[in-house]
């Protein structure tokens, strides 16, 4: 079903985009071919809607980077860039490769509706050809629209639209005077409205009520480090101070950082680091970072999905906090991410919150698909994997059913909130090469949000897909 999904989603976005050539060598029709543009990608976006991530990374379908989070109609929207492999005549190879928009929003963090493409390159007025660098953008509501400002060929373009997901119209002309990329978006609590913007320094201004134009000429930030810090502004507010955050190559790669002022406009102090380098080399980091529910997340990218290319990344998210001076404490990059799972989905516990120091790996299902996603193998004795943040509800569930394989032969206990904590089911797996879903009674009913340990005891060889209970 997902595949066919998608399979129509691609073919609707060639249609599109023979619609849209057609677009550009006309003027006469244009009000009605953008009301057909916008029926094509509300059709999209029909067919797209209510699929159901979990878990780092958000998103397991297609590559997304860059991702700023915001807070509307009582949901987090999520507006990333959208990376896509190379191909001929599309982009250009070992770089990115960025030529439209999606969408996603949740209401609980876990579950991650795509409302599909809401901008193309080629839906651009004043592109005048594809360049497919479409990066960092953002999205703001301010006098009842949503402001959506993307980054293109060194410019930034502003897209108005009713609705957080659209369908969101191009402005005939970029914004003057604004010329870099990422826009980081600031709305005070006067209601002023700032873009912040990056071309190898940080600079601000003010806009104008209409959104779409500065107000003030830009300012260079000063204070910030003076070398490898080339992109990714992103600015908020709390409590009275005005946080500017970006990534900052201090060593190899990028890693995100923080300055504070009492201003939008500064003097900025440097304050710390936000998050440190990642370990998987991924060069560039982008982050936003949104208060939901009381609760602060950090949202940035890593390349989850394309672990030899950190051109193909994938969105991430991280709970957040401060100290009572205001200052950010450091994020922990975590597999795990953030949200509560049900525990009657198939809950991924390769995205473990914790691991036994030695005998446990995680590798990708399908060497040649990563979107199939991860197994993790518990390998010999007294190996074991910890999962965060399960809802069993008040129900009672009574047996779980575990997606498994074994080259041994093995047995596996699953115990709740501490790996001597309560058990819950001991489940015999057979000696399978092929995946099988074996069920188990559980041994007592579990309510409420738990944490979850699968462990192994004995000195055999388990790789887990999936546990879920019913
Ligand atoms: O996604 C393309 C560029 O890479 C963004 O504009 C930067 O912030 C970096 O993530």
């Amino acid at each position: 079903m997902m595949r066919q999904l998608l399979v129509f989603a691609s073919k609707t976005q060639e249609m599109q985009t023979t619609f849209n050539i057609v677009t550009e060598r006309t003027n006469t029709t244009n009000m009605k071919k953008y009301t057909l543009y916008l029926l094509a990608l509300s059709f999209v976006g029909l067919f797209l809607a209510n699929q159901s991530f979990a878990t780092n990374p958000l998103i397991m379908d297609q590559f997304t980077a860059d991702p700023t989070a915001r807070v509307f109609e009582g949901k987090v929207y999520v507006y990333p860039s959208h990376d896509i492999p190379a191909s001929p005549g599309r982009g250009r190879t070992n770089w990115f490769v960025m030529e439209d928009y999606h969408v996603f929003s949740s209401e609980n963090l876990t579950d991650w509706t795509d409302h599909g493409a809401i901008l193309n390159q080629t839906n651009v007025p004043w592109l005048k050809r594809t360049s497919f660098d479409m990066w960092a953008p953002d999205c703001v509501f301010k006098n009842g629209k949503y402001y959506f400002y993307f980054p293109v060929g060194g410019r930034i373009g502003v897209a108005v639209a009713d609705k957080p997901y659209g369908p969101f119209k191009p402005e005939e002309k970029p914004i003057a005077g604004a010329n870099g990329i990422d826009p980081g978006l600031l709305i005070d609590k006067d209601g002023s409205a700032y873009m912040f913007w990056a071309r190898g320094r940080i600079s601000v201004a003010k806009l104008k009520d209409n959104m779409v134009e500065l107000d003030s000429p830009p300012q260079v930030i000063t204070n910030l480090p003076p070398r490898g810090l080339i992109e990714g502004p992103f600015p908020f507010e709390r409590n009275g101070i005005y946080y500017l955050t970006y990534p900052h190559v201090q060593n190899k790669i990028e890693r995100l950082e923080y300055a504070m002022s009492t201003n939008p406009l500064g003097p900025y102090k440097q304050a710390g680091v936000i998050l440190d380098e990642a370990d998987s080399g991924c060069w560039t980091v982008h982050q936003s970072i949104v208060e939901y529910k009381g609760q602060w997340y950090l949202f940035y990218h890593d390349k989850d999905l394309s672990p030899n290319f950190d051109k193909n990344r994938s969105i991430r998210a991280e709970y957040l906090s401060f100290n009572d001076d205001g200052t950010i404490k450091k994020a922990v990059r975590t597999l795990r991410g953030v949200g509560i799972v049900d525990a009657r989905s198939k809950i991924q516990i390769d995205r473990y919150s914790a691991i036994s120091k030695e005998g446990v790996a995680v590798s990708f299902l399908e060497a040649t698909n990563p979107f199939a996603g991860w197994k993790i193998s518990l390998n010999g004795k007294n190996t074991w994997v910890r999962f965060d943040r399960v809802d069993f509800g008040e129900n009672g569930l009574k047996s779980v059913n575990v997606r498994s394989a074994s080259s041994t032969g093995g047995l596996i206990e699953i115990r709740l909130d501490k790996a001597d904590g309560p058990l819950l089911a001991q489940v015999e797996i057979g000696k399978s090469a092929d995946w099988k879903i074996i069920n188990a009674k559980l041994q007592s009913i579990p309510t409420g949000i738990r944490d979850l340990f699968v462990i192994q005891n004995a000195n055999n060889d388990v790789d887990l897909d999936w546990i879920g209970f019913e």
